[in-house]
């Protein structure tokens, strides 16, 4: 077998907790990433069919979501409690590679968690969230959830119902619309690491990419760890943009036509309904 540390996987999958540290949106142990690996590029680093030990998915709060529809599914998720910043300098303890069980009620754990950990306190948002996202998009691999200053400070002092929230960040920078064309879903502040809030996210799931916690932070998901890392990127951006600016009139922003070139330049079907001019709100009544 060769050695995991030298795996693509584990290597990017470090990298990119790393970077969300550096980026500041993931203190102390905020933040969890579970990454959807497949059988074939595990092979050669893992024996399959040696399992270190169960893991049942109730932790600090009962939880009863039926994971029957991943069981079999393999992924790579950070630990609970473990800090982002030290990922990249022991990933066996701080990561873990799990199997869902066939019962859709524990995971299996193949490597990883080495101090006796377990994943993620938020593993019902995460997986309810894999499995939202698999039914709109069997590509989907990643969901990640950080802490990002400037989408929470955002989150205190903008309405929160999702269509003006998505329209004010693609207003604040021009790639939003082509980065997140279906806006950002937003609940409303929740208790977390519950079935309930997991539950919430996940029917969100199925129309955004981007879900923001108010207060908390945000969850995105992607085929791959750039398209996740990206797509919370540009919206933190976004959201920094509209801090700077605070309180000062706007004088002048993106248009509505503005965003209806870039649309139509990049083929994109965004949220019409998002949009304020009756001519684009129309467009979504069409559908
Ligand atoms: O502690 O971010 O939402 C990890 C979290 C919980
Ligand atoms: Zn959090």
């Amino acid at each position: 077998m060769k050695d995991i540390l030298e795996s693509s996987f584990i290597k990017e999958f470090c990298r990119l907790t790393t970077n969300m540290y550096r980026l500041g949106w993931d203190e102390r142990n905020g933040g969890n990433v579970s990454y959807l690996l497949k059988e074939e590029e595990l092979k050669d680093y893992l024996d399959l069919t040696k399992v270190i030990r169960k893991i049942p998915f109730a932790g600090v709060h009962p939880t009863s979501f039926d994971a029957t529809p991943l069981a079999g599914k393999i992924f790579l998720v950070t630990g609970t409690g473990k800090y982002f910043k030290n990922v990249e300098l022991d990933p066996k303890n701080n990561l873990g590679i799990v199997r869902i069980a066939n019962n859709g009620k524990e995971a299996e754990l193949l490597w990883g968690f080495e101090d006796g950990g377990r994943f993620t306190s938020e593993f019902p948002a995460h997986m309810m969230s894999h499995m939202a996202r698999l039914s709109v998009d069997p590509n989907n691999r990643i969901v990640m959830h950080c802490h990002p200053t400037n989408l929470l400070a955002m989150s205190y002092c903008h309405p929160l119902d999702e269509a003006s929230f998505s329209h004010t960040l693609w207003e604040m920078s021009t790639e939003c619309i082509v980065v997140f064309p279906e806006g950002v879903g937003c609940l409303p502040w929740m208790l977390c690491g519950t079935d309930t809030i997991g539950e919430a996210t996940a029917a969100k799931m199925k129309d955004f990419r981007l879900v923001l916690w108010p207060f908390h932070g945000i969850y995105g998901a992607g085929k791959d760890i750039d398209e996740a890392f990206g797509l919370i990127e540009t919206a933190e951006k976004a959201a920094s943009v509209y801090n700077v600016i605070g309180s000062r009139p706007i004088l002048q922003t993106i248009t509505e036509d503005d965003m209806a070139e870039l649309i139509s330049l990049f083929n994109l079907s965004p949220r019409w309904d998002f949009f304020k001019e009756e001519k684009y709100r129309s467009l979504a009544k069409k559908k």
